[in-house]
């Protein structure tokens, strides 16, 4: 069957192989933090806060970073193509000390690396300004008080240095992402203020230049967030602007948008003036930035902005949600497949045809060309991708979930 679609692709113009192989080496990043609720593993973690929020008590959580480990190495072994690691600052070794955040060194993050350098995986890496008594009051690196704004800096600064060291023990850069909570539930009567502190702690955080072989520095803005209701102080407005002056690559998350606002037709727009963009691939629900991703719309629509725009060497994709209502390592599964059966269905668009009938003011066989794309037998490829990377198809996908569930999952308690 597989050869018979692979002919009626050709005939569109399209060559299945080379989808393939673009799918091969378009690393997916795995967020560490679907597995545990975001939590990590400080000595004492408690509450998640700053507006983040995880809904569920599915059993099964893990607990360690040996648990974690598993996990993800069930995760990888039911997902095709190629994958990274993506860590927050919380899920170090701490081995039970109290390792405040501005305290964090490579030491506690060694047994990652070479957990990753054995699985043949990059990693990428984020500051935790989050869930600590220090960002309480809902500011970190905006905040008014020096001593905060210090500590936060401080913290910053050593990830960066720590993710520089993983990309240069991986040999593949690590994405820095700097995501802060900081904004005010009811209306602030002094933004400015905010802004321009946010402005220069993050001046100060970058000031150190790092080789972008090892480190790339990415900012991630919000529209609105629980408890920052009134004003986000990183709006899409001053990340891009940020982004723009200072060369940093500019981190898109889908859910961070009003509801009804897609990252897709932002790809093209933002590429013509920062180097380089890092995707939160997530599913916006109300008021919640973070459901599982799915085959849907937006996702659809942004792997074809990526493939069209001749943007993926440019874009890191990573993924950003948590469920703990169901299986996690389902959840973690089903929504990094949703995004990679999003770029397959991108790379197998019959782009010549539709590009020629743009082009000829044709606007009939375009959309024509474009329903019928929808209805071709991409899934088969998709099946092809899995048999040939040695994981589950859609069918046997659950079957595989259910019995991890049944052999691990089920003695936790
Ligand atoms: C929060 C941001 C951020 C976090 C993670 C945990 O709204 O999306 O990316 O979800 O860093
Ligand atoms: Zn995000």
């Amino acid at each position: 069957m597989f050869t018979q679609v692979k002919e009626l692709y050709a005939s569109l113009g399209v060559d299945v192989e080379l989808a393939l192989a673009a799918m091969a080496k378009t690393p997916i990043s795995l967020h560490c933090w679907q597995g545990d609720d975001v939590v990590g593993f400080e000595t004492g973690a408690g509450a998640l806060g700053s507006g983040l929020a995880v809904t569920g008590n599915y059993p099964g959580k893990a607990r360690s970073i040996d648990e974690l480990r598993q996990d993800l190495e069930q995760v990888l072994s039911l997902l095709p193509g190629a994958h990274r690691l993506n860590l927050h600052a919380i899920y170090g070794d701490f081995g039970g000390e109290a390792v405040d955040r501005d305290a964090i060194e490579l030491k506690h993050f060694q047994g990652w690396i070479d957990w990753a350098k054995q699985q043949g995986i990059g990693m990428d890496f984020n500051p935790s300004n989050f869930s600590h008594p220090l960002a309480d009051d809902g500011l970190t690196l905006s905040s008014p008080d020096e001593g905060k704004r210090d500590f936060w800096i401080e913290h910053c600064k050593r990830s960066r240095k720590i993710a520089a060291a993983m990309g240069e023990q991986l040999g593949s850069a690590a994405v820095t992402n700097v995501w802060i909570p900081d904004g005010m539930k009811d209306m602030p009567a002094d933004r400015q203020s905010y802004r321009q502190r946010l402005s220069d702690s993050l001046d100060e955080v970058f000031s150190e230049k790092l080789d972008t072989a090892h480190n790339i520095d990415a900012v991630e803005c919000k529209l609105f967030g629980i408890g920052s209701e009134s004003m986000v102080v990183g709006s899409h407005e001053f990340y891009m602007g940020y982004a723009m002056k200072n060369q940093t690559a500019l981190c898109l998350d889908a859910g961070h948008f009003h509801p009804t606002e897609g990252i897709a037709d932002k790809i093209s727009s933002v590429l013509m003036y920062v180097p380089e963009l890092l995707l939160h691939v997530s599913r916006g629900v109300r008021w919640d930035s973070d459901h599982v991703v799915l085959f849907d719309d937006q996702t659809q629509q942004i792997m074809q902005e990526l493939v069209r725009c001749d943007a993926l060497p440019r874009t890191h994709i990573g993924l950003d949600f948590f469920d703990a209502s169901i299986n996690r390592i389902a959840a973690w599964a089903i929504g990094t497949r949703a995004a990679q059966k999003s770029l397959l269905l991108a790379l197998l668009e019959p782009r010549e045809k539709l590009r020629a009938a743009e082009l000829s003011g044709d606007y009939t066989t375009r959309l024509a060309l474009l329903e019928q794309a929808k209805s071709l037998p991409w899934s088969v490829v998709w099946e092809e991708f899995c048999k040939r990377n040695n994981v589950p198809g859609e069918m046997a996908l659950l079957d595989s979930v259910k019995s991890y569930e049944a052999s691990v999952l089920s003695g936790r308690h």
